[in-house]
């Protein structure tokens, strides 16, 4: 079943650091996905806390809610059809040895504790990520672009 999706995206402080916010953007621009929501900001505790909150207790929690302020992130709304798998199938595994070449995290990434991108997982994680770091008013959803003429034709 066709499903039109918003997920959270977000160049992390890694990624930033190392020059690669162009071409991570142009990664999912060239799937199709439309872009709705863009910012560059430093992650306050409470933000990355309630980012990170399902995995509060495991081992790497503490080095992860560090790892996210540790420079400002590209926080980035992406739609379109079936966008939040396709999103993660663009970012690849979050091991970068077990992500496909051609992927960012294979290509960009050689550990997992510092693997460039984040992507939601879920249509419910995607709504409560987006909303930690958006407000609605910051959505620009009133344009065209290739997601919605894809979308347009499966329609017919
Ligand atoms: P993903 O980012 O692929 O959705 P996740 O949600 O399971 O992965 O974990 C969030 C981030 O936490 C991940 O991008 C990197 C880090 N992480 C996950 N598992 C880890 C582990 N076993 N050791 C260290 N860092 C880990
Ligand atoms: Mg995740």
């Amino acid at each position: 079943m066709q499903r039109e999706q918003r997920t959270f995206i977000a160049v992390k402080p890694d990624g930033v650091k190392r020059g690669l916010v162009g071409e991570i953007i142009k990664r999912f621009e060239n799937r199709g996905f439309k872009l709705i929501g863009l910012k560059m900001l430093d992650v306050t505790p409470e933000m990355a806390e309630r980012h990170y909150g399902e995995h509060k207790g495991k081992p790497f929690y503490d080095r992860l809610i560090e790892y996210i302020q540790s420079g400002p992130i590209v926080a980035m709304v992406w739609k379109g059809y079936d966008c939040i798998a396709g999103c993660r199938q663009i970012m690849g595994a979050t091991r970068p040895l077990e992500a496909q070449v051609g992927t960012i995290r294979a290509d960009f990434a050689l550990v997992k504790e510092y693997n460039v991108v984040h992507g939601s997982d879920s249509e419910e994680s995607a709504e409560r990520e987006i909303a930690i770091y958006f407000d609605e008013k910051e959505i620009c959803d009133e344009y065209d672009n290739m997601a919605e003429i894809v979308i347009e034709k499966l329609d017919d």
